[in-house]
Protein backbone atom coordinates (compact mmCIF):
# COMPACT_ATOMS: atom_id res chain seq x y z
CA UNK A 1 0.00 0.00 0.00
CA UNK A 2 1.67 3.36 -0.98
CA UNK A 3 -0.29 5.40 1.56
CA UNK A 4 2.31 5.33 4.26
CA UNK A 5 4.58 7.38 2.46
CA UNK A 6 1.77 10.06 2.03
CA UNK A 7 0.87 10.95 5.32
CA UNK A 8 4.19 11.64 7.53
CA UNK A 9 4.97 14.25 5.05
CA UNK A 10 1.81 16.12 5.01
CA UNK A 11 1.71 16.12 8.76
CA UNK A 12 4.95 16.69 9.04
CA UNK A 13 5.81 20.26 7.23
CA UNK A 14 1.97 21.40 7.06
CA UNK A 15 1.28 21.53 11.38
CA UNK A 16 2.16 25.09 12.04
CA UNK A 17 0.44 27.68 12.80
CA UNK A 18 -0.56 30.58 10.27
CA UNK A 19 0.10 34.12 11.13
CA UNK A 20 -1.47 36.08 8.24
CA UNK A 21 -4.33 37.96 9.31
CA UNK A 22 -4.88 39.72 6.08
CA UNK A 23 -8.41 40.45 4.63
CA UNK A 24 -10.19 38.92 1.75
CA UNK A 25 -9.37 40.24 -1.57
CA UNK A 26 -11.39 43.21 -2.83
CA UNK A 27 -13.82 43.37 -0.33
CA UNK A 28 -14.82 39.69 -0.87
CA UNK A 29 -15.11 36.74 2.00
CA UNK A 30 -11.74 36.56 3.19
CA UNK A 31 -9.81 33.88 2.84
CA UNK A 32 -9.54 31.39 5.33
CA UNK A 33 -5.70 30.93 4.72
CA UNK A 34 -5.34 33.95 5.97
CA UNK A 35 -7.15 33.75 9.60
CA UNK A 36 -4.78 34.10 12.52
CA UNK A 37 -5.86 31.47 15.06
CA UNK A 38 -3.66 28.14 13.63
CA UNK A 39 -6.43 27.00 11.42
CA UNK A 40 -4.47 24.37 9.76
CA UNK A 41 -3.39 23.03 13.35
CA UNK A 42 -7.62 23.35 14.36
CA UNK A 43 -8.44 21.23 11.27
CA UNK A 44 -5.75 18.84 11.39
CA UNK A 45 -5.88 17.65 14.79
CA UNK A 46 -8.08 15.06 14.61
CA UNK A 47 -6.50 13.85 11.86
CA UNK A 48 -3.14 12.57 14.06
CA UNK A 49 -5.56 10.58 16.10
CA UNK A 50 -6.97 8.57 13.41
CA UNK A 51 -3.82 8.07 11.82
CA UNK A 52 -2.65 6.72 15.52
CA UNK A 53 0.23 10.27 16.00
CA UNK A 54 -1.03 10.69 19.70
CA UNK A 55 2.19 12.56 21.02
CA UNK A 56 1.38 14.95 17.97
CA UNK A 57 -1.95 15.46 19.24
CA UNK A 58 -1.25 16.51 22.85
CA UNK A 59 1.63 18.59 21.90
CA UNK A 60 -1.05 20.08 18.99
CA UNK A 61 -3.25 20.75 21.86
CA UNK A 62 -1.24 22.26 24.21
CA UNK A 63 0.10 24.76 21.72
CA UNK A 64 -3.60 25.57 20.62
CA UNK A 65 -4.07 26.58 24.41
CA UNK A 66 -0.79 28.86 24.35
CA UNK A 67 -1.64 30.19 21.09
CA UNK A 68 -4.89 30.75 20.06
CA UNK A 69 -6.61 33.91 20.88
CA UNK A 70 -10.27 34.72 18.72
CA UNK A 71 -10.24 38.83 19.84
CA UNK A 72 -8.78 39.87 16.99
CA UNK A 73 -9.99 42.28 14.20
CA UNK A 74 -10.32 39.63 11.19
CA UNK A 75 -13.23 39.54 9.14
CA UNK A 76 -13.59 35.45 8.83
CA UNK A 77 -16.29 33.55 6.64
CA UNK A 78 -18.96 32.34 9.63
CA UNK A 79 -19.51 28.70 7.43
CA UNK A 80 -15.66 27.94 7.18
CA UNK A 81 -14.91 29.59 10.90
CA UNK A 82 -18.16 26.91 11.79
CA UNK A 83 -16.73 23.73 9.94
CA UNK A 84 -13.24 24.48 10.06
CA UNK A 85 -12.51 25.48 13.51
CA UNK A 86 -15.49 25.05 15.57
CA UNK A 87 -16.20 21.54 14.48
CA UNK A 88 -12.26 20.90 14.71
CA UNK A 89 -12.23 22.33 18.13
CA UNK A 90 -15.42 20.36 19.13
CA UNK A 91 -13.96 16.81 17.60
CA UNK A 92 -10.68 17.12 19.29
CA UNK A 93 -11.63 17.90 22.77
CA UNK A 94 -14.56 14.68 22.46
CA UNK A 95 -11.20 12.61 21.26
CA UNK A 96 -9.16 13.81 23.46
CA UNK A 97 -9.33 11.16 26.15
CA UNK A 98 -8.50 8.40 23.63
CA UNK A 99 -5.25 10.79 22.38
CA UNK A 100 -4.10 10.29 26.10
CA UNK A 101 -4.46 14.07 26.88
CA UNK A 102 -5.23 14.73 30.25
CA UNK A 103 -8.74 15.96 31.03
CA UNK A 104 -9.83 17.99 33.35
CA UNK A 105 -12.62 16.60 35.71
CA UNK A 106 -16.11 17.32 34.12
CA UNK A 107 -14.98 16.75 30.70
CA UNK A 108 -16.52 16.10 28.10
CA UNK A 109 -19.02 18.72 29.37
CA UNK A 110 -16.07 21.12 29.62
CA UNK A 111 -12.52 21.13 28.99
CA UNK A 112 -9.91 24.00 27.60
CA UNK A 113 -11.10 22.50 23.71
CA UNK A 114 -14.80 22.83 24.43
CA UNK A 115 -14.45 26.62 25.88
CA UNK A 116 -12.45 27.83 22.49
CA UNK A 117 -14.82 25.72 20.23
CA UNK A 118 -17.72 27.78 22.37
CA UNK A 119 -15.97 31.26 22.27
CA UNK A 120 -15.61 30.73 18.44
CA UNK A 121 -18.71 30.57 18.15
CA UNK A 122 -20.13 32.97 20.09
CA UNK A 123 -17.98 34.88 17.78
CA UNK A 124 -20.20 33.67 14.95
CA UNK A 125 -23.67 35.10 16.91
CA UNK A 126 -23.92 38.47 15.48
CA UNK A 127 -24.35 37.20 12.05
CA UNK A 128 -27.62 35.61 13.15
CA UNK A 129 -29.16 38.44 14.07
CA UNK A 130 -30.97 39.48 11.04
CA UNK A 131 -34.36 39.88 9.88
CA UNK A 132 -34.90 36.39 8.53
CA UNK A 133 -32.67 34.47 11.09
CA UNK A 134 -30.66 33.84 8.14
CA UNK A 135 -26.73 34.59 8.76
CA UNK A 136 -24.92 36.94 6.96
CA UNK A 137 -21.79 35.16 5.41
CA UNK A 138 -18.81 36.83 6.98
CA UNK A 139 -18.42 38.30 10.72
CA UNK A 140 -15.44 40.65 12.19
CA UNK A 141 -14.61 38.77 15.19
CA UNK A 142 -13.83 41.83 16.81
CA UNK A 143 -16.59 43.46 16.47
CA UNK A 144 -19.60 41.47 14.79
CA UNK A 145 -20.86 42.55 11.20
CA UNK A 146 -19.45 45.20 9.44
CA UNK A 147 -21.76 47.90 9.09
CA UNK A 148 -22.74 47.40 5.01
CA UNK A 149 -22.22 43.52 5.30
CA UNK A 150 -23.28 41.77 1.88
CA UNK A 151 -26.11 40.58 2.65
CA UNK A 152 -26.22 37.95 0.38
CA UNK A 153 -25.28 34.75 1.69
CA UNK A 154 -25.09 31.56 0.01
CA UNK A 155 -27.21 28.12 0.95
CA UNK A 156 -24.91 26.10 2.27
CA UNK A 157 -23.59 29.36 4.68
CA UNK A 158 -26.85 29.69 6.00
CA UNK A 159 -27.67 25.65 6.13
CA UNK A 160 -24.64 23.82 7.83
CA UNK A 161 -24.45 24.75 11.42
CA UNK A 162 -26.90 22.28 13.06
CA UNK A 163 -24.22 19.46 13.81
CA UNK A 164 -21.51 21.91 15.76
CA UNK A 165 -24.35 24.09 17.09
CA UNK A 166 -26.32 21.25 18.57
CA UNK A 167 -23.55 19.62 20.46
CA UNK A 168 -22.50 22.34 21.23
CA UNK A 169 -25.80 23.64 23.34
CA UNK A 170 -25.64 19.33 24.23
CA UNK A 171 -22.18 19.85 25.78
CA UNK A 172 -22.64 23.82 26.92
CA UNK A 173 -26.10 23.53 28.47
CA UNK A 174 -26.31 26.83 26.01
CA UNK A 175 -29.39 26.51 23.87
CA UNK A 176 -28.83 29.25 21.52
CA UNK A 177 -26.52 27.99 19.09
CA UNK A 178 -28.87 25.04 17.90
CA UNK A 179 -31.73 27.70 18.68
CA UNK A 180 -30.19 29.75 15.99
CA UNK A 181 -28.95 26.86 13.57
CA UNK A 182 -32.89 25.84 13.74
CA UNK A 183 -34.01 28.80 12.71
CA UNK A 184 -31.54 28.90 9.80
CA UNK A 185 -32.52 25.68 8.66
CA UNK A 186 -36.55 26.80 8.88
CA UNK A 187 -36.21 29.67 6.78
CA UNK A 188 -34.57 27.82 3.87
CA UNK A 189 -37.04 25.30 4.15
CA UNK A 190 -40.19 27.98 3.96
CA UNK A 191 -38.04 29.83 0.96
CA UNK A 192 -38.03 26.59 -1.10
CA UNK A 193 -40.02 27.04 -4.92
CA UNK A 194 -43.37 25.10 -5.77
CA UNK A 195 -41.16 22.74 -7.11
CA UNK A 196 -39.14 22.16 -4.25
CA UNK A 197 -36.19 23.50 -5.25
CA UNK A 198 -33.72 26.16 -3.36
CA UNK A 199 -31.37 28.22 -5.30
CA UNK A 200 -27.84 29.67 -4.56
CA UNK A 201 -27.63 32.87 -2.62
CA UNK A 202 -30.11 34.51 -0.61
CA UNK A 203 -30.60 38.13 0.81
CA UNK A 204 -30.69 37.51 4.08
CA UNK A 205 -32.67 40.63 5.04
CA UNK A 206 -36.12 40.33 2.58
CA UNK A 207 -35.40 36.39 1.82
CA UNK A 208 -35.38 36.68 -1.54
CA UNK A 209 -33.36 34.68 -3.88
CA UNK A 210 -30.78 36.29 -5.57
CA UNK A 211 -29.06 33.25 -7.64
CA UNK A 212 -31.64 31.12 -9.25
CA UNK A 213 -29.39 27.94 -9.77
CA UNK A 214 -30.61 24.72 -8.20
CA UNK A 215 -27.92 22.15 -7.78
CA UNK A 216 -26.34 20.13 -5.03
CA UNK A 217 -22.78 21.10 -5.76
CA UNK A 218 -21.17 24.71 -4.80
CA UNK A 219 -23.34 27.07 -2.52
CA UNK A 220 -25.84 24.54 -1.79
CA UNK A 221 -24.20 21.14 -0.88
CA UNK A 222 -23.56 21.00 2.96
CA UNK A 223 -27.03 22.18 3.43
CA UNK A 224 -28.39 19.16 2.16
CA UNK A 225 -26.11 17.20 4.06
CA UNK A 226 -26.48 18.86 7.52
CA UNK A 227 -29.96 17.84 7.09
CA UNK A 228 -29.06 14.25 6.91
CA UNK A 229 -26.61 14.16 9.14
CA UNK A 230 -28.44 16.70 11.86
CA UNK A 231 -31.28 13.85 11.57
CA UNK A 232 -28.78 11.23 12.54
CA UNK A 233 -26.98 13.15 15.21
CA UNK A 234 -30.21 14.63 17.07
CA UNK A 235 -32.68 11.71 16.46
CA UNK A 236 -34.71 14.08 14.56
CA UNK A 237 -37.44 12.96 12.03
CA UNK A 238 -38.37 16.52 10.68
CA UNK A 239 -34.64 17.11 9.33
CA UNK A 240 -34.92 13.66 7.22
CA UNK A 241 -38.27 14.56 6.39
CA UNK A 242 -37.22 17.71 4.49
CA UNK A 243 -34.14 16.36 3.03
CA UNK A 244 -36.56 13.03 1.85
CA UNK A 245 -38.64 15.84 -0.28
CA UNK A 246 -35.95 17.80 -1.92
CA UNK A 247 -34.25 14.51 -2.60
CA UNK A 248 -37.49 14.07 -4.71
CA UNK A 249 -37.03 17.21 -6.22
CA UNK A 250 -33.25 16.70 -7.53
CA UNK A 251 -33.99 13.46 -8.72
CA UNK A 252 -37.12 14.65 -10.67
CA UNK A 253 -35.48 18.22 -11.81
CA UNK A 254 -31.88 17.90 -11.84
CA UNK A 255 -31.39 13.80 -12.38
CA UNK A 256 -30.01 12.57 -16.05
CA UNK A 257 -28.18 9.53 -16.36
CA UNK A 258 -26.98 9.52 -13.02
CA UNK A 259 -25.16 12.92 -13.29
CA UNK A 260 -26.93 16.03 -11.79
CA UNK A 261 -26.93 18.96 -13.28
CA UNK A 262 -27.86 22.54 -12.32
CA UNK A 263 -31.39 23.99 -13.07
CA UNK A 264 -33.72 27.07 -13.01
CA UNK A 265 -34.90 26.57 -9.00
CA UNK A 266 -38.85 27.80 -10.23
CA UNK A 267 -38.67 26.39 -13.51
CA UNK A 268 -36.54 23.17 -13.40
CA UNK A 269 -35.34 23.96 -16.44
CA UNK A 270 -31.78 23.23 -17.37
CA UNK A 271 -29.04 26.01 -16.96
CA UNK A 272 -25.66 24.56 -16.52
CA UNK A 273 -24.77 20.82 -17.66
CA UNK A 274 -22.00 20.65 -15.76
CA UNK A 275 -20.50 18.34 -12.76
CA UNK A 276 -18.76 20.07 -10.00
CA UNK A 277 -16.06 18.18 -7.89
CA UNK A 278 -17.38 19.66 -4.78
CA UNK A 279 -20.73 17.54 -5.92
CA UNK A 280 -19.03 14.14 -5.34
CA UNK A 281 -19.95 13.89 -1.46
CA UNK A 282 -23.94 13.51 -3.10
CA UNK A 283 -22.93 9.27 -3.68
CA UNK A 284 -21.53 9.53 0.13
CA UNK A 285 -24.69 11.08 1.32
CA UNK A 286 -26.66 8.47 -0.23
CA UNK A 287 -25.52 5.63 1.04
CA UNK A 288 -26.40 7.20 4.13
CA UNK A 289 -29.61 6.92 3.18
CA UNK A 290 -29.43 3.54 2.09
CA UNK A 291 -29.47 4.43 -1.30
CA UNK A 292 -26.71 2.12 -2.36
CA UNK A 293 -27.51 1.19 -6.25
CA UNK A 294 -27.99 4.99 -6.93
CA UNK A 295 -24.87 5.83 -5.37
CA UNK A 296 -22.96 3.55 -6.54
CA UNK A 297 -24.28 4.56 -10.23
CA UNK A 298 -23.51 8.45 -9.81
CA UNK A 299 -19.71 7.39 -8.30
CA UNK A 300 -19.18 5.34 -11.64
CA UNK A 301 -19.55 8.00 -13.27
CA UNK A 302 -17.76 10.48 -11.42
CA UNK A 303 -15.34 7.86 -11.34
CA UNK A 304 -15.05 8.35 -15.18
CA UNK A 305 -13.95 12.04 -15.10
CA UNK A 306 -10.90 10.90 -12.24
CA UNK A 307 -9.38 8.02 -14.82
CA UNK A 308 -9.87 10.56 -17.41
CA UNK A 309 -7.97 13.88 -15.94
CA UNK A 310 -5.74 11.49 -12.65
CA UNK A 311 -8.19 13.91 -10.33
CA UNK A 312 -11.58 15.99 -10.08
CA UNK A 313 -11.31 19.21 -11.95
CA UNK A 314 -13.60 21.93 -10.15
CA UNK A 315 -16.07 21.75 -13.24
CA UNK A 316 -16.77 19.39 -15.90
CA UNK A 317 -18.78 19.75 -19.00
CA UNK A 318 -21.02 16.32 -18.92
CA UNK A 319 -22.27 16.70 -22.86
CA UNK A 320 -18.54 18.13 -24.18
CA UNK A 321 -16.82 15.56 -21.93
CA UNK A 322 -13.76 18.31 -20.57
CA UNK A 323 -13.07 20.47 -18.32
CA UNK A 324 -14.46 23.71 -17.97
CA UNK A 325 -12.77 26.89 -18.68
CA UNK A 326 -10.82 28.64 -15.76
CA UNK A 327 -11.92 25.55 -13.82
CA UNK A 328 -9.75 22.96 -14.61
CA UNK A 329 -7.80 22.80 -11.22
CA UNK A 330 -7.58 20.12 -8.36
CA UNK A 331 -7.26 21.79 -5.06
CA UNK A 332 -6.94 17.92 -3.81
CA UNK A 333 -10.44 17.99 -2.26
CA UNK A 334 -12.11 15.00 -0.65
CA UNK A 335 -15.28 14.51 -1.78
CA UNK A 336 -14.89 11.24 -4.22
CA UNK A 337 -12.96 9.58 -1.31
CA UNK A 338 -15.10 10.68 1.04
CA UNK A 339 -18.30 8.74 -1.03
CA UNK A 340 -15.69 5.93 -1.68
CA UNK A 341 -14.95 5.70 2.45
CA UNK A 342 -18.90 5.25 3.33
CA UNK A 343 -19.27 3.32 0.03
CA UNK A 344 -16.56 1.09 0.89
CA UNK A 345 -18.10 0.43 4.23
CA UNK A 346 -21.62 -0.26 3.03
CA UNK A 347 -20.44 -2.53 -0.17
CA UNK A 348 -17.11 -4.05 0.30
CA UNK A 349 -17.16 -3.27 -3.32
CA UNK A 350 -13.38 -3.82 -4.77
CA UNK A 351 -13.69 -0.83 -7.22
CA UNK A 352 -14.09 1.79 -4.22
CA UNK A 353 -10.56 0.89 -3.34
CA UNK A 354 -8.92 0.95 -6.46
CA UNK A 355 -10.30 4.93 -6.80
CA UNK A 356 -8.27 4.81 -3.20
CA UNK A 357 -5.18 3.56 -4.42
CA UNK A 358 -5.74 6.02 -7.63
CA UNK A 359 -6.14 8.84 -5.65
CA UNK A 360 -3.22 8.43 -3.73
CA UNK A 361 -0.89 7.69 -6.77
CA UNK A 362 -1.87 10.68 -8.16
CA UNK A 363 -1.32 13.05 -5.09
CA UNK A 364 1.87 11.70 -4.77
CA UNK A 365 3.09 12.07 -8.19
CA UNK A 366 1.62 15.53 -8.82
CA UNK A 367 1.13 16.93 -6.14
CA UNK A 368 3.55 16.38 -3.46
CA UNK A 369 6.43 19.49 -3.11
CA UNK A 370 9.01 19.47 -0.57
CA UNK A 371 6.88 20.74 2.06
CA UNK A 372 3.45 19.51 1.70
CA UNK A 373 0.93 18.75 -1.12
CA UNK A 374 0.34 21.22 -3.21
CA UNK A 375 -2.84 22.53 -5.04
CA UNK A 376 -3.23 21.29 -8.61
CA UNK A 377 -3.79 24.89 -10.73
CA UNK A 378 -4.58 22.90 -14.23
CA UNK A 379 -4.89 19.05 -14.33
CA UNK A 380 -4.34 19.24 -18.41
CA UNK A 381 -0.70 19.72 -17.68
CA UNK A 382 -0.20 19.52 -13.75
CA UNK A 383 0.86 22.62 -12.98
CA UNK A 384 0.75 23.71 -9.17
CA UNK A 385 -0.34 26.28 -7.27
CA UNK A 386 1.46 27.66 -4.41
CA UNK A 387 -0.88 26.75 -1.61
CA UNK A 388 -2.03 23.51 0.13
CA UNK A 389 -6.04 23.97 1.25
CA UNK A 390 -6.53 23.00 5.21
CA UNK A 391 -8.86 20.39 3.94
CA UNK A 392 -6.30 18.13 2.35
CA UNK A 393 -4.82 17.51 5.90
CA UNK A 394 -8.62 17.41 7.75
CA UNK A 395 -10.73 15.18 5.13
CA UNK A 396 -8.27 13.98 1.86
CA UNK A 397 -5.87 12.38 4.17
CA UNK A 398 -8.24 11.24 6.86
CA UNK A 399 -10.62 9.68 4.41
CA UNK A 400 -7.83 7.68 2.30
CA UNK A 401 -6.77 6.47 5.57
CA UNK A 402 -10.09 5.19 6.80
CA UNK A 403 -10.64 4.13 3.23
CA UNK A 404 -8.08 1.49 3.50
CA UNK A 405 -7.99 0.62 7.85
CA UNK A 406 -10.85 -1.56 8.34
CA UNK A 407 -10.16 -1.28 12.00
CA UNK A 408 -9.33 1.97 12.73
CA UNK A 409 -11.39 3.17 16.10
CA UNK A 410 -13.68 4.76 14.19
CA UNK A 411 -15.57 2.38 11.98
CA UNK A 412 -16.24 0.93 15.62
CA UNK A 413 -19.44 -1.11 15.64
CA UNK A 414 -20.45 -0.34 19.05
CA UNK A 415 -18.66 -3.76 20.11
CA UNK A 416 -16.23 -1.72 22.56
CA UNK A 417 -17.47 1.40 24.28
CA UNK A 418 -15.61 3.62 27.40
CA UNK A 419 -17.76 4.39 30.41
CA UNK A 420 -16.74 7.61 31.32
CA UNK A 421 -17.98 9.11 34.21
CA UNK A 422 -19.47 12.99 34.51
CA UNK A 423 -20.59 15.92 36.64
CA UNK A 424 -24.59 13.83 35.48
CA UNK A 425 -23.69 10.75 35.84
CA UNK A 426 -22.39 7.79 33.59
CA UNK A 427 -22.11 8.11 30.19
CA UNK A 428 -21.42 5.77 27.06
CA UNK A 429 -18.77 6.95 24.34
CA UNK A 430 -16.41 5.81 21.89
CA UNK A 431 -18.91 3.24 20.56
CA UNK A 432 -18.74 4.25 17.10
CA UNK A 433 -21.48 5.48 15.08
CA UNK A 434 -19.77 9.09 14.58
CA UNK A 435 -20.91 11.55 12.33
CA UNK A 436 -18.11 13.33 10.39
CA UNK A 437 -19.07 17.09 9.96
CA UNK A 438 -18.94 18.73 6.40
CA UNK A 439 -15.24 18.74 7.24
CA UNK A 440 -14.43 15.39 7.80
CA UNK A 441 -14.34 16.01 12.19
CA UNK A 442 -16.08 13.12 13.54
CA UNK A 443 -18.40 13.75 16.57
CA UNK A 444 -19.15 11.21 19.23
CA UNK A 445 -23.22 10.95 18.84
CA UNK A 446 -23.42 9.47 22.14
CA UNK A 447 -21.48 12.82 23.89
CA UNK A 448 -24.52 14.69 22.78
CA UNK A 449 -26.61 12.57 25.86
CA UNK A 450 -23.94 13.63 28.75
CA UNK A 451 -24.31 16.65 29.09
CA UNK A 452 -27.78 16.94 29.07
CA UNK A 453 -29.09 17.10 32.78
CA UNK A 454 -28.82 20.71 33.14
CA UNK A 455 -30.69 21.05 29.77
CA UNK A 456 -32.75 18.49 30.42
CA UNK A 457 -33.91 19.78 33.52
CA UNK A 458 -33.75 23.68 31.94
CA UNK A 459 -36.69 22.28 29.50
CA UNK A 460 -38.51 20.09 31.84
CA UNK A 461 -38.98 23.50 33.98
CA UNK A 462 -39.54 25.41 31.08
CA UNK A 463 -42.48 23.13 29.58
CA UNK A 464 -43.92 22.86 33.48
CA UNK A 465 -43.95 26.67 33.21
CA UNK A 466 -45.83 26.86 30.07
CA UNK A 467 -48.42 24.78 30.59
CA UNK A 468 -48.74 26.06 34.09
CA UNK A 469 -49.36 28.87 32.39
CA UNK A 470 -51.49 27.84 29.31
CA UNK A 471 -53.89 26.48 31.61
CA UNK A 472 -53.98 29.35 34.09
CA UNK A 473 -54.19 31.52 30.68
CA UNK A 474 -56.96 28.45 29.62
CA UNK A 475 -58.52 29.22 32.67
CA UNK A 476 -58.73 33.01 32.71
CA UNK A 477 -59.61 32.50 28.90
CA UNK A 478 -62.73 30.47 29.64
CA UNK A 479 -63.37 33.12 32.63
CA UNK A 480 -63.05 36.11 30.36
CA UNK A 481 -63.39 35.06 27.09
CA UNK A 482 -60.99 37.29 25.90
CA UNK A 483 -57.49 36.23 24.57
CA UNK A 484 -57.12 33.41 21.94
CA UNK A 485 -54.30 31.18 21.63
CA UNK A 486 -53.51 28.31 19.25
CA UNK A 487 -50.57 25.56 18.10
CA UNK A 488 -47.07 26.50 17.20
CA UNK A 489 -46.99 28.46 14.32
CA UNK A 490 -43.55 27.80 11.93
CA UNK A 491 -41.42 31.30 12.13
CA UNK A 492 -43.19 34.30 10.65
CA UNK A 493 -41.67 36.21 7.67
CA UNK A 494 -39.21 38.73 7.00
CA UNK A 495 -39.54 41.60 9.75
CA UNK A 496 -39.62 38.65 13.09
CA UNK A 497 -37.05 39.69 15.46
CA UNK A 498 -34.82 36.77 16.04
CA UNK A 499 -35.33 36.74 19.60
CA UNK A 500 -38.69 35.71 18.73
CA UNK A 501 -37.18 33.05 16.17
CA UNK A 502 -35.40 31.23 19.04
CA UNK A 503 -38.28 31.31 21.21
CA UNK A 504 -39.88 29.58 18.18
CA UNK A 505 -37.36 27.52 17.51
CA UNK A 506 -36.84 26.31 20.97
CA UNK A 507 -40.57 25.68 21.08
CA UNK A 508 -40.47 23.33 17.72
CA UNK A 509 -37.13 21.60 19.17
CA UNK A 510 -38.18 17.75 18.88
CA UNK A 511 -38.10 16.99 22.37
CA UNK A 512 -38.31 12.92 23.13
CA UNK A 513 -38.54 10.81 20.59
CA UNK A 514 -40.36 7.52 20.87
CA UNK A 515 -38.59 5.09 19.56
CA UNK A 516 -34.51 6.41 19.88
CA UNK A 517 -32.49 4.67 16.98
CA UNK A 518 -29.36 5.16 18.90
CA UNK A 519 -27.54 4.13 22.36
CA UNK A 520 -27.38 6.58 25.00
CA UNK A 521 -31.44 8.01 25.38
CA UNK A 522 -31.92 10.42 27.72
CA UNK A 523 -34.40 9.74 30.97
CA UNK A 524 -37.40 11.81 31.75
CA UNK A 525 -36.76 14.30 34.12
CA UNK A 526 -38.44 12.74 36.89
CA UNK A 527 -36.33 9.10 36.35
CA UNK A 528 -33.02 10.52 36.19
CA UNK A 529 -33.87 12.98 39.47
CA UNK A 530 -34.68 9.46 41.17
CA UNK A 531 -31.40 7.57 39.70
CA UNK A 532 -29.28 10.45 41.08
CA UNK A 533 -28.01 11.60 37.41
CA UNK A 534 -27.16 8.33 36.26
CA UNK A 535 -28.42 7.42 32.73
CA UNK A 536 -30.04 4.24 32.35
CA UNK A 537 -32.11 2.69 29.70
CA UNK A 538 -35.62 2.13 30.22
CA UNK A 539 -35.27 -1.72 30.24
CA UNK A 540 -32.22 -1.69 32.75
C1 LIG B 1 -14.57 21.51 2.64
O1 LIG B 1 -14.13 22.66 3.25
C2 LIG B 1 -15.93 21.15 3.13
O2 LIG B 1 -16.14 19.82 2.81
C3 LIG B 1 -17.02 22.01 2.55
O3 LIG B 1 -18.30 21.54 2.87
C4 LIG B 1 -16.92 22.11 1.05
N1 LIG B 1 -15.82 21.41 0.55
C5 LIG B 1 -14.54 21.65 1.13
C6 LIG B 1 -13.55 20.67 0.55
O4 LIG B 1 -13.72 20.47 -0.79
Amino acid sequence: MPFPLLVPLGLLCALLPLHHGAPGPGGTAPDPAHYSFSLTLIDALDTLLILGNVSEFQRVVEVLQDNVDFDIDVNASVFETNIRVVGGLLSAHLLSKKAGVEVEAGWPCSGPLLRMAEEAARKLLPAFQTPTGMPYGTVNLLHGVNPGETPVTCTAGIGTFIVEFATLSSLTGDPVFEDVARVALMRLWESRSDIGLVGNHIDVLTGKWVAQDSGIGAGVDSYFEYLVKGAILLQDKKLMAMFLEYNKAIRNYTRFDDWYLWVQMYKGTVSMPVFQSLEAYWPGLQSLIGDIDNAMRTFLNYYTVWKQFGGLPEFYNIPQGYTVEKREGYPLRPELIESAMYLYRATGDPTLLELGRDAVESIEKISKVECGFATIKDLRDHKLDNRMESFFLAETVKYLYLLFDPTNFIHNNGSTFDAVITPYGECILGAGGYIFNTEAHPIDPAALHCCQRLKEEQWEVEDLMREFYSLKRNRSRFQKKTMSSGPWQPPAGPGTSSSENQDEAREKRPTKQKIPLLSCPSQPFTSKLALLGQVFLDSS
